[in-house]
């Protein structure tokens, strides 16, 4: 017994030693594999809960028009957006609050009375005008969904608007991978979407998958991977096996960007709604009135292929396994896109060692128990993508400080979702 446990201990040790600069460990939470629950059925969508003790995971299924779909999940969802909402607006406070005293030193009076302060009508000043300046350029079917949302839950709409545009004006450090060819264990590609933003920020408290059916013409089925309340994508997958990740990019101040345009969290999840391949979801970016400047994975099943892409105003760089700004830290690989979750171009081994240790045999587990693991990111949600089998290995932080890469992955399967009618198609309504 003892023995057996020396043996683990040092094949750990000597497993630790391939990865340079790392400082965290291999996610051992045991898989939770558990069928969704069905809690209610409205005409245009489904509610389930995939839940095994604090582990929470919602899934809708929402389908017809912007506005149905809409209205479908605020009847279903209404009093968990309620409540997520108000508490994200009092984040967003302190956020704010911890921002301005984090760049001054300052006496206590003046702290205090900055932490007693009501800055919640700048805060809305802000998004307001962020509002106004996006309006003019943002498809017609969020306003149209919003006021669905609105409509069945009873929020009030610019609440709805104004938390949905928060992503905009702030910006979350994360991790990509995207791993095909030689480098997978079967040559099918696998990504990886790690979110770090803030393991306790409020809205973790209910992570919900909404699975799209959209009569829009030209629309896929697609599920955005997020929170309650938030509808435009920080994560997401369709049906046609299009996967999106997305990461902030900090380049200095030459690169351009804007507040006058489409809001890249609209623009994403447009792109897994309505490309089939990488060249459609390239094309659909190019076209955008695009806005803030971030970093963009998007997996391709079609292709078994992934680009990262640099993302901003008017720059657009796309890149596959062959042609990034290599380093002696971020070394090419064949199969392999990926930028760890420091600022890039990263000096950091951590992430391209351990990618080079499992080279060729990389598949979801690694991805998700190793890599986020060890590199300890995504402390607010791990996703990985399977393209092959339509699933995902997902984990949301809970509480103040639990990070999702220390949490149990939850496996959702999406062939069935992806696949659903909705109650009217099935003449229960
Ligand atoms: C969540 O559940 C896990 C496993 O039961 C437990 O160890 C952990 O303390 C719980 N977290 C909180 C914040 O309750
Ligand atoms: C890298 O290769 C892809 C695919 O051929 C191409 O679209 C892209 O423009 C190339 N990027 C650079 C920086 O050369
Ligand atoms: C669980 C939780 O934090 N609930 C809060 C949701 O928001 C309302 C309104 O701010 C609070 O009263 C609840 O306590």
């Amino acid at each position: 017994m003892k023995k057996q446990l020396l043996l683990i201990l040092l094949v750990c040790s000597l497993t630790f030693a391939a990865y340079q600069d790392c400082s965290g460990q291999v996610n051992n939470k045991p898989l939770l594999d558990i069928p969704p629950k069905l809690l209610k059925t409205v005409k245009n969508g489904e509610k389930y809960l995939v839940q095994d003790g604090n582990n929470t995971v919602y899934i809708l299924n929402v389908f017809g028009s912007p506005y149905q779909m809409g209205y479908a999940s605020g009847l279903l969802m209404a009093e968990e957006m309620k409540e997520n909402i108000s508490n994200m607006f009092q984040y967003i406070e302190n956020e704010l609050k911890d921002e301005i005293l984090s760049n001054f030193k300052l006496p206590t009076f003046v702290i205090k009375l900055i932490q007693k302060a009501n800055a919640m009508p700048l805060i809305r000043a802000a998004l307001q005008w962020n509002y106004l300046v996006t309006l003019p350029y943002t498809n017609i079917r969020w306003q149209e969904e919003f006021q669905g949302i609105s409509d069945a839950s009873g929020i009030k709409l610019m609440d709805l608007i104004h938390l949905n545009l928060f992503p905009e004006l702030t910006q979350a450090a994360c991790t990509i991978v995207g791993a095909w060819s030689t480098a997978s264990v079967d040559n099918v590609i696998r990504q990886l979407r790690a979110l770090d933003w803030s393991p306790d920020a409020p809205v973790n408290r209910y992570p919900l998958i909404t699975v799209y059916h959209s009569t829009e013409k030209g629309s896929n089925v697609f599920a955005n991977i997020g929170f309650a309340g938030l509808i435009g994508s920080i994560t997401a997958f369709s049906a046609n096996g299009i996967a999106m990740s997305e990461k902030v990019w900090l380049p200095g101040s030459s690169v351009p960007y804007t507040y006058y345009g489409y809001p890249w969290m609209y623009v994403f999840r447009d792109t897994a709604q309505f490309s089939d391949n990488l060249q459609d979801a390239v094309k659909r970016i190019y076209d955008a009135k695009r806005t803030q400047r971030i970093h963009i994975g998007i997996g391709s099943l079609s292709d078994n292929s992934f680009f990262g892409i640099e993302y901003s105003e008017k720059i657009i760089n796309i890149y596959n396994d062959k042609n990034y700004t290599y380093t002696p830290a971020h070394p090419q690989m064949d199969g392999i896109m990926f930028w760890d979750k420091h600022v890039q171009p990263s000096q950091n081994y951590c992430l391209g060692s351990i990618l080079e240790d499992g080279y060729g045999k990389i598949d979801t587990e690694f991805l998700f128990r190793v890599v986020s693991g060890v590199h300890e990111t995504g402390n607010a949600q791990v996703c990985v993508f399977d393209f092959v089998n339509q699933e995902i290995w997902v984990s949301y932080s809970f509480g103040d400080n639990e990070n999702a890469y220390d949490r149990s992955p939850i496996r959702i399967q999406f062939g069935a979702l992806f696949k659903a009618k909705s109650a009217s198609e099935q003449g229960v309504y």
